[in-house]
């Protein structure tokens, strides 16, 4: 960490919490319009998730084609993605060239945590506190702390005993880590657990894994690109995007919207195969009832549960590794190898699910009465995902009110961009809006642009501060709740209703309406001049808000994917 001397003189138009990609396009889009603008950055680095997660293995479940900025037709054609699927160092080497290329970096402060942010009610702006003693002052402060960035790290007993190292896959030493001839542990059957296993068990000279919940995952069968098809992405970029941006997950790949129940058993068979040859996420998009119909759903769990049954040579392993809840319930994950893994005879699979971890000694992990010895642990554990990272920084708003106590019982925004109480705030990619279940890097994109023309409306009106109206924000919630409950999504323990963490309160916490329908919303919100948000604006203004960056989210719906129908009855398929 490098010396320097403390801010506390300084008034800015806006602070950023976070230099992840949401903080680094907000820091762009902020910049270009003229406004003055800070990031403070906890890490030393950009990159956010992709600066943190280094674990063996981690990489993109999302295209890497589709998986960057669209906002510069210039990035688009000079950055080379090497891999169907980017590894992790390739995306923080994309982060940082991103940084490079507009200039970001002299905005951000690094090897700084935010820890306070306190609203001045008579000066209508922040004031943003520091764990390195800056204090400045801002009319906007934009939360850019993603949506799983505060790992989950349970608390086991004896675990500070323990005679090794303890690892968490969301904070991944930098230096990497080597489990040559080691015994390693790792807890956890996640996406960072799917993806690191079959790497440790590599190195590892021996591995047991500790499994709660069984999980689905479907193979990624990642390749190299080659130039050819690259260039044939690139030659057709604006129109990927635009097809991309009508998407329910902002992400476009081949999906059938047909049921599942009206297919014969032959039919499903022979549509699931050819998914499960594509691979990856898609693989949900088989057919369009998947997560509405538990009776649909039970066709493609029966059909996973026998591909796990014919690649694990072991029949209790294999019947272990089976899961029995909803198929793509909890996040879906995407593998190369996982199950194959199991077949090593230095892999060991041991059930926590009714007998949990009961504590680590000085050489190992306890399960049952049975101590298995361990030279070191990873822990998969996840994250306090969507709110996790807004619980570490103190949030007061009006009248005194945190966002903590505020959202005690389950986060609470207007469209996910903001909170009422809090004037003047605002969460790229918060709780309420698709975020998590739509390409993370356009939910990022939308929602910048959307805040930056907001912003500029209030320069331009002269207006000192914006916040939603209670009963938006409720009418908001209600419709997030509904949405979610139309979907088997919501019926199992993940992480996006809370229940991976004990104690938590259980809200499904994004919006499973579909990105497009959600842009729609926020596009009307705009064009009806801050529908359901409070404006103090001088009373002679009543100017009209100018469209300045939210131009190109006004993209038709999907008509083959979104039907009218679909949107009616709320079953809008997003994976
Ligand atoms: O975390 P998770 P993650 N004792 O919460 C288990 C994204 N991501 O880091 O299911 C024993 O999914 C827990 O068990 P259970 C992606 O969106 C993307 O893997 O709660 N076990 C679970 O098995 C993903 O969904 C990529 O019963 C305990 C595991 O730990 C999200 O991040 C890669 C336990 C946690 O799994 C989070 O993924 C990686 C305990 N006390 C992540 N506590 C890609 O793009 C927790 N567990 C590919």
């Amino acid at each position: 960490m490098t010396e320097r001397p403390t801010i506390t003189d300084t008034v800015l138009d806006a602070v950023v919490v976070g230099a992840g990609f949401a903080g680094m396009y907000m820091l762009h889009r902020l910049r270009g319009l003229g406004f003055t603008a800070r990031a403070f950055e906890a890490g030393s680095g950009v990159g956010g998730t992709w600066y943190w997660n280094r674990y063996p293995g981690a990489r993109c479940d999302v295209e890497s084609m589709q998986y960057s900025f669209s906002f510069s037709e210039e990035l688009d054609q000079e950055w080379d993605w090497s891999e169907k699927y980017a590894p992790q160092p390739e995306i923080l080497a994309y982060a940082n060239h991103v940084a490079d290329r507009f200039d970001l970096r002299r905005h951000i402060q690094f090897d700084t945590r935010v820890t306070a942010a306190t609203f001045d009610e008579m000066e209508k702006c922040w004031t943003v506190e520091t764990d390195r003693g800056d204090k400045v002052s801002a009319k906007f402060c934009i939360m850019a702390v993603g949506c799983l960035s505060a790992p989950n790290r349970p608390r086991f007993e004896g675990i500070e005993e323990f005679g090794g190292p303890v690892y968490h896959t969301g904070e991944w030493p930098h230096d990497g880590v080597d489990f040559t001839g080691l015994r390693v542990g790792v807890i956890g059957t996640g996406s960072s657990a799917i993806q690191s296993i079959p790497i440790i068990a590599q190195q590892a000279a021996a591995l047991t894994v500790f499994q709660r919940t069984a999980t689905y995952t479907v193979p990624a069968w990642n390749e190299k690109l080659s130039p050819e098809y690259r260039q044939s992405i690139k030659a057709a970029y604006p129109a990927l995007r635009a097809k991309a941006r009508a998407r329910p997950t902002g992400i476009f790949f081949p999906f059938n919207m047909k049921p599942a129940l009206e297919a014969s058993p032959e039919e499903r068979e022979k549509a699931y195969e050819e998914a499960w040859a594509r691979g990856g996420l898609p693989f949900l998009g088989a057919y369009g009832d998947l997560l509405f119909e538990k009776a649909a759903n039970n066709t493609i769990a029966d059909f996973a549960r026998a591909k796990i049954r014919g690649i694990v040579k072991d029949p209790a392993t294999a019947e272990l590794l089976c899961p029995d809840n909803v198929f793509g319930c909890k996040r879906l994950c995407v593998d190369t190898g996982y199950f194959e893994t199991y077949n090593l005879p230095h892999v060991k699979l041991v059930d926590v699910s009714k007998t949990p971890i009961e504590r680590f000694t000085k050489g190992g992990i306890e399960v049952n009465g049975v101590e298995y010895p361990l030279d070191a642990v990873v822990c998969a554990t996840g994250f306090a995902a969507m709110t996790g990272s807004f619980d570490k920084i103190r949030i007061t708003g009006r009248g005194g009110l945190t966002l903590a106590e505020k959202w005690r019982a389950g986060p609470r925004t207007y469209l996910g961009l903001a909170s009422s109480g809090f004037p003047n705030f605002f969460t790229i990619t918060g709780p309420g809006s698709p975020s998590v279940l739509a390409s993370m890097i356009q939910s990022i994109e939308q929602h910048v642009d959307w805040m930056v023309d907001c912003m500029a409306h209030l320069r331009d009106t002269g207006a000192r501060s914006i916040e939603p109206t209670l009963a938006a924000e409720d009418a908001w919630v209600e419709h997030v709740n509904e949405v979610a409950q139309v979907s088997l999504r919501s019926t199992c323990s993940s992480w996006y209703v809370g229940a991976n963490i004990p104690g938590r309160p259980r809200v499904f916490m994004p919006y499973i309406g579909g990105f497009p329908v959600y842009v729609q919303k926020c596009n009307e919100v705009m064009s009806a001049g801050f529908d359901g948000f409070v404006l103090d604006t001088p009373a002679a203004s009543n100017a009209e808000p100018k469209v300045r960056l939210t131009e190109r989210w006004r993209v038709p719906l999907d008509i083959d994917v979104i039907s009218p129908a679909a949107v009616a009855a709320k079953r809008v398929p997003v994976i």
